[in-house]
C-alpha cells in the first residue's frame, strides 16, 4: 500500500491538493460524484494504473478507482456470525430501537414474519455539518417505553419488529450514500417488512422512496412529506441531491409522480415564487402553514386525511422533524419558527398510519448535538410511537383517525 502512494507525485496529488503544485480550487467546491456508487475497487494493488494528474486549473478532485478501500463502507459483512437459524435476535440490554430484537439478513426478516423493520441512515452531510448523522444513535438510546392511554395499544405487543442495523454511507458523499440506503430500504421492502428508516438528513427521502417504487411501482406510491421547506430545489453549486433536493430528484427523474405527492407545514423563506410554480406545473399537493393559519389545523389536517385515502394503494410518511416549532424541535439543522405543535402534529401522525396502507415511514434531521433537554428527542421518538401505534390499530381492526380507548375517551358518566 505504502509502496503505491510513495510511486509517484502525482499519486500524492491525487489524495492530498495541499500537497500539489495545483492552484487553489476557483470555485472552492470539492465533488466527489465520478465513479459510479456500486463499483467495487478491484482490490489486487500491483495493478493500479499510473493515475491521470488533474489539470491545473480543475475545481474537482475525483475519486480515486483504484483505492481498494473505495467500497470498503458499503460491506455489511456478516460471514463472521455464528452459525445460527434465521430470525430476529433478541440482544437483551444493547440499545436497539425501542429495544427490539435486531435482524441481519433479509432470511431473518423472512423467518421471524418481521412486519416492521427499522434502520438507521446517518447521513450527516446533505445539511453540511455535523450532527444529524447522530440522529439513529439518540433514538436507540431513548427509554424503550411505547404507546400511550389514547389507544390504550402497546404496537411492541401488537407487531413483530426489528431494529435491521444502520445502513452503510460514505461520510465523505452524499451522492455515493443514496445506492446503498436505497439498497436496504428495497431488500426489507421486499420481504413485506414496512422499513422504518431513521435520519441522517432529508436527503435520505430520495433513497428511502426510490428503494419502496423498486419494489411497489412508481404509479403506486404516494408521499406525505411534512416539512417547513420543500426541499425540491435544483442544483446547488452542482450538487444535485442534499437535505434541499430529495422531492426534485424523486419527482425529476421519475420515480414518483408528482400527483401522489403531498406537502405539509411549508414556511419562512423557501422557496419563492418559481419553487410553488413547480410544484403546481407537476400536480403536487401542499398545504402551507399559511392555509393552517386560514383555514384552521383540524380542517386542513382532514383534508390531507382525506387526500391521503384517496391517493395510490401504498403511502410513505416522510416526516421532517422541523416541521415542528423550533420551541418544541430545536436540535434539528435549519428550524424554522411558526411551525406546528405535537399535539397536532401526534394525532395526524397516528391517523395517518391508522388508515393507509403505510409501506414506509422515515423521521429525519434529528441534530441531538443542538438539542438541550432532549425535547427533539421526546417529541421525536413520540413521534415514531405514534405512527407504530397507527399501524397497530389498522392491524387490529381499529383503525380510524379518531379511534381511542373507551376508557380515555372520558370518565363513562356522559
Ligand atoms: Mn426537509
Amino acid at each position: 500500500m505504502t509502496s503505491r502512494f510513495s510511486s509517484s507525485a502525482l499519486l500524492l496529488c491525487g489524495l492530498l491538493v495541499t500537497a500539489c503544485e495545483v492552484p487553489p480550487p476557483e470555485s472552492g467546491e470539492v465533488a466527489a460524484t465520478d465513479a459510479p456508487a456500486d463499483t467495487v475497487a478491484d482490490a489486487a494493488a500491483d495493478t493500479v494504473p499510473e493515475r491521470e494528474p488533474l489539470p491545473p486549473d480543475s475545481a474537482i478532485i475525483r475519486l480515486d478507482a483504484s483505492d481498494p478501500n473505495l467500497a470498503v463502507w458499503q460491506d455489511r459483512d456478516i460471514s463472521g456470525d455464528p452459525p445460527r437459524e434465521p430470525g430476529p435476535i433478541e440482544v437483551g440490554s444493547v440499545l436497539t430501537f425501542f429495544g427490539l430484537p435486531i435482524a441481519r439478513t433479509p432470511e431473518d426478516l423472512v423467518a421471524g414474519e418481521v412486519e416492521v423493520a427499522f434502520m438507521g441512515a446517518p447521513v450527516d452531510m446533505g445539511v453540511g455539518y455535523r450532527g444529524a448523522g447522530e440522529g439513529p444513535t439518540a433514538l436507540r438510546a431513548m427509554r424503550r417505553s411505547v404507546g400511550s392511554m389514547e389507544t390504550m395499544i402497546s404496537w411492541r405487543s401488537e407487531l413483530t419488529a426489528v431494529d435491521y442495523g444502520n445502513a452503510p454511507i460514505d461520510n465523505l458523499s452524499v451522492e455515493r450514500s443514496m445506492p446503498p440506503i436505497r439498497r436496504m430500504v428495497r431488500e426489507i421492502a421486499e420481504t413485506g417488512a414496512i422499513p422504518v428508516i431513521i435520519g441522517g438528513d432529508h436527503s435520505i427521502e430520495f433513497a428511502n422512496v426510490a428503494g419502496l417504487a423498486d419494489v411497489y411501482g412508481k404509479e403506486n406510491v404516494g408521499v406525505i412529506h411534512f416539512d417547513a421547506h420543500y426541499d425540491a430545489g435544483d442544483a446547488r453549486h452542482g450538487h444535485l441531491i442534499s437535505h434541499a433536493q430529495p422531492v426534485r430528484r424523486l419527482i425529476d427523474d421519475g420515480h414518483i409522480l408528482g400527483r401522489n405527492f403531498i406537502q405539509v407545514g411549508l414556511r419562512g423563506s423557501w422557496p419563492g415564487p418559481s419553487g410553488f410554480e413547480w410544484m403546481r406545473a407537476n400536480d403536487m399537493r401542499y398545504h402551507t402553514m399559511a392555509e393552517i393559519d386560514r383555514d384552521g389545523w383540524t380542517n386542513v389536517m382532514r383534508e390531507v386525511l382525506d387526500q391521503a385515502n384517496e391517493g395510490p394503494e401504498y403511502l410513505h410518511i416522510s416526516f421532517d422533524i422541523d416541521v415542528m416549532d423550533p420551541a418544541y424541535t430545536s436540535g434539528t439543522g435549519t428550524p424554522v419558527p411558526g411551525g406546528l405543535t405535537p399535539r397536532e402534529v401526534f394525532y395526524m401522525v397516528r391517523g395517518l398510519c391508522s388508515e393507509n396502507n403505510v409501506v414506509g415511514f422515515d423521521l429525519v434531521e434529528l441534530n441531538p448535538l443542538v438539542d438541550p433537554g432532549y425535547t427533539t428527542m421526546l417529541n421525536a421518538k413520540k413521534v415514531v410511537d405514534e405512527c407504530m401505534t397507527g399501524i397497530a390499530l389498522r392491524k387490529l381492526g381499529l383503525g380510524n383517525r379518531d379511534y381511542l380507548s373507551p376508557l380515555t375517551r372520558d370518565d363513562g358518566r356522559r
